[in-house]
């Protein structure tokens, strides 16, 4: 245990030792990265902590891609998010604002028959969108949400949450909730709805698709639920390229090196951050030096 661990700690690691099945496992260690004492004698134990991290994730990553969805006519491309819940709550809507699709959407109830597919794309980063029949509908085929990588629980009232919640009890992807049409809410009752996700911890978002309130964070919550980065190459005297390097999370510089060419870190002489993970600009860091979204990194050749 490292010193000056919090009650906080000390309790995500218990959770941790005590888990048994991956996903247990992934979620105690982010835990226990996020409570971890931040001080210089604790950095290498947070290093470790997230290495071991990257390891689980890989390997979460490895075992999702065997799994297969019933679903037929649907192929799982990259990282998938699926849209579910009860009619009219306004799934073929979002699906319609956070991607390239035209899906069908009416004021009639169980419009959506077959699941519609789309493609976020947010900053360069893709991810699959479907949007499925609705609960209820006796053509939805919930084969898919047991595979998804993440699952958005739409809903118009909150208290439709535990309904369709039932229906993800198999799942090991992530859940987040979104709460649509917040344009017909008054000032108040949003200001309500807010302090009740608040006081229950609920991961929820409350969105609109019609006037767009919320839907861009929306994109970034997907995205940080990827658990990705992107960093920014950049040659020495010159402006960082426009098109990211996508890695996994906690990545270091040597796999980011690797990922442009196999064998290129050996060629590395130097290397210098600028971003998240530096500690000030143009940092001089190691092989071993973690990234983070939105690191510049310039490489200085032998
Ligand atoms: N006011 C308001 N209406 C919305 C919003 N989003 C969707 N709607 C309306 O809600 C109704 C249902 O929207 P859909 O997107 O078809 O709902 P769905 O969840 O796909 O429902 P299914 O018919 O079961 O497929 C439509 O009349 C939409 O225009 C919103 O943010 N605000
Ligand atoms: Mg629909």
């Amino acid at each position: 245990m490292p010193i000056n661990a919090s009650y906080e700690y000390i309790n995500a690691e218990k959770v941790y030792l005590n888990s048994k099945t991956l996903a247990e496992k992934i979620n105690a260690l982010r835990e226990m990265i996020k409570t971890a004492p931040k001080h210089k004698s604790s950095e290498n134990l947070l290093a470790e902590l997230k290495t071991r991290l990257k390891k689980y994730l890989e390997k979460q990553e490895k075992s999702k891609k065997v799994g297969k969805s019933s679903v037929k006519g649907i192929r799982k491309e990259g990282f998938q998010v699926i849209l579910l819940g009860p009619t009219n709550s306004g799934k073929s809507s979002l699906l319609s604002r956070l991607t390239n699709a035209h899906p069908i959407v009416s004021q009639y109830p169980f419009t959506t028959k077959i699941p519609d597919i789309g493609i976020m794309d947010y900053q360069g980063v893709k991810a699959q969108i479907v949007d499925l029949p609705s609960i209820g509908n006796e053509l939805l085929d919930l084969g898919i949400v047991n595979t998804a990588d993440l699952i958005l629980i739409v809903l118009e009232k909150i208290d439709d949450y535990e309904r369709v919640n039932q229906y993800t009890s198999k799942s090991y992807g992530k859940k987040i909730i979104v709460i649509n049409k917040a344009d017909k809410l008054s000032e108040q009752e949003l200001r309500r709805l807010e302090e009740k996700i608040k006081s229950k911890r609920l991961n929820a978002l409350i969105i609109s698709s019609i006037t767009d309130y919320n839907t861009n964070k929306l994109k970034e919550v997907i995205f940080q639920s990827m658990n990705i980065i992107r960093v920014y190459t950049k040659e020495p005297h010159k402006s960082p390229s426009n098109i990211p390097v996508i890695l996994s999370q906690y990545s270091t510089v040597k796999e980011a090196a690797e990922s442009i060419r196999k064998g290129f870190s050996l060629q590395v002489k130097e290397t210098h951050i600028t971003g998240p993970s530096s500690k000030f600009p143009n940092q001089k860091v190691g092989l071993s030096h973690i990234l983070k979204d939105k690191d510049i990194i310039e490489f200085h050749m032998k």
